[in-house]
C-alpha cells in the first residue's frame, strides 16, 4: 500500500525531525507536514505544506479529505511550563485537538493514528524510580491530566471502534535542530547552547533534580518502530512507558565538562517548574516497549552529550 502521511503540528521539537525522517522513508510527496505556524526550515520547498489550526475541525476535515491519509501524527499540543500558564487552552488543545482526529480518522478509515503521551501523566504518589506502565497515576499539571485523559481516549477508540491509535509516554526529549516548546525538561537543551556560546548556564532546575530524558534520534526511531509494528504485537493501547537515561542537572553539568573543561553551572531559586518536576518519577521502566515490539535506546549521556556538541557548534 502506498502510504500517506498527514503530520499535525510539524514544526515543533517533534515534528521538525519526524518529518524530515519519514520524507526520507516515504518519500517527499508522501508526507504532508501541517502547522498553525509557517514553518521555518525546509519543509516548505521540499514537500506538501499545509495551514492547520487542529481545534478547526472543518479545517482537519478538508485536510483528511484532500489527501484521504493512511496514517496521521498528531504533534500539537501544548506542553507542561506553557500549560500552567494558561490551563484552558492547553485542555481545549490537548483534548479537542485529539477529539477532532480521532473522529476524522475514524471517518475516513485511517489504517494509524499517533498521538505522543509523556512522563506527565505521572504525579506526586507515583513510584519515582523505575516507574511502571500500571501504577497509581495522579498527575497535578493540566498538561499530565490532559495527557491522561488523552490516553484514556485512544485506548476508548481502539476498544470500542477498532481504531489503531498508538502512543508513546515520551520522557524529556534532547535535540539541536528545533527549539524546545515550553516543557520543564527544556534546561538539559538550553544548557548545551549556553555552555558553547557563553561557558556557563543558570538551571531553572536544582541540582538534585533527576529526571527521564532521551536523545531525539532515538525518540524518532522507537516512534517509527511502534508504528511499523504489527498491530497484534501492541499490547499497550493507551501508551507506552518508553525509557532512555536519566540524569540530574550536576550529571549532565559534568558530562558537559570533559568537552568544555571551564563550563560553570548555577541555580536560579522558587522557579514555578521545580514544582512540576518534583511530581514526576526519576527513572521509567519500559519494559512493556522492550517486549512488545523490541524498544532499546541507542544513546546515552555520554553519546547524546558528544552529538549535541558537535551539531551546535556547526
Ligand atoms: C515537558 O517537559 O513538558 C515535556 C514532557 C516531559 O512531556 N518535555
Amino acid at each position: 500500500m502506498q502510504e500517506k502521511i498527514v503530520v499535525l503540528g510539524s514544526n515543533g521539537q517533534i515534528g521538525t525531525e519526524l518529518v524530515t525522517t519519514l520524507r526520507k522513508i516515504y518519500g517527499d510527496d508522501h508526507v504532508v507536514a501541517c502547522d498553525i505556524r509557517r514553518p521555518d526550515y525546509d519543509i516548505k520547498n521540499s514537500a506538501p505544506f499545509e495551514f492547520v489550526n487542529v481545534l478547526d475541525k472543518e479545517m482537519i476535515n478538508g485536510i483528511f479529505h484532500k489527501y484521504r491519509p493512511t496514517q496521521v501524527y498528531l504533534l500539537a499540543a501544548l506542553l507542561s511550563a506553557t500549560g500552567e500558564q494558561n490551563p484552558k487552552l492547553a485542555w481545549d488543545l490537548n483534548m479537542n485537538g485529539l477529539l477532532n482526529v480521532l473522529d476524522l480518522a475514524l471517518e475516513y478509515k485511517t489504517a494509524k493514528v499517533y498521538w505522543p503521551s509523556s512522563i506527565a501523566v505521572f504525579g506526586p504518589n507515583s513510584p519515582k524510580d523505575n516507574t511502571s506502565q500500571y501504577c497509581i497515576m495522579d498527575p497535578n499539571t493540566v498538561y499530565g491530566i490532559s495527557k491522561l485523559a488523552g490516553e484514556r481516549w485512544c485506548e476508548y477508540y481502539n476498544q470500542k471502534y477498532g481504531l489503531d491509535v498508538r502512543s508513546i509516554r515520551y520522557p524529556g526529549l534532547i535535540s539541536w535542530k528545533a527549539a524546545p516548546g515550553g516543557g520543564t525538561t527544556d534546561y538539559a537543551i538550553h544548557i548545551f547552547h549556553d555552555a558553547l556560546k557563553k561557558g556557563s548556564y543558570q538551571s531553572f532546575l536544582s541540582a538534585e533534580t533527576e529526571l527521564p530524558m532521551m536523545y531525539m534520534d532515538d525518540a524518532i526511531r522507537g516512534t517509527i518502530e511502534l508504528m511499523d509494528a504489527p498491530a497484534d504485537q501492541i499490547s499497550v493501547r493507551s501508551s507506552y512507558n518508553f525509557a532512555g537515561v536519566s540524569f540530574t542537572p550536576e550529571v549532565l553539568a559534568a558530562e558537559i565538562r570533559k568537552h568544555i573543561p571551564d563550563f560553570t553551572l548555577s541555580y536560579a531559586a522558587n522557579d514555578p517548574r521545580q514544582q512540576i518536576a518534583n511530581s514526576w518519577p526519576r527513572s521509567i521502566d519500559d519494559n512493556y516497549a522492550a517486549k512488545d515490539w523490541g524498544w532499546k535506546p541507542e544513546f546515552d549521556l555520554s553519546k547524546l552529550t558528544i552529538d549535541m556538541l558537535n551539531n551546535l557548534k556547526k
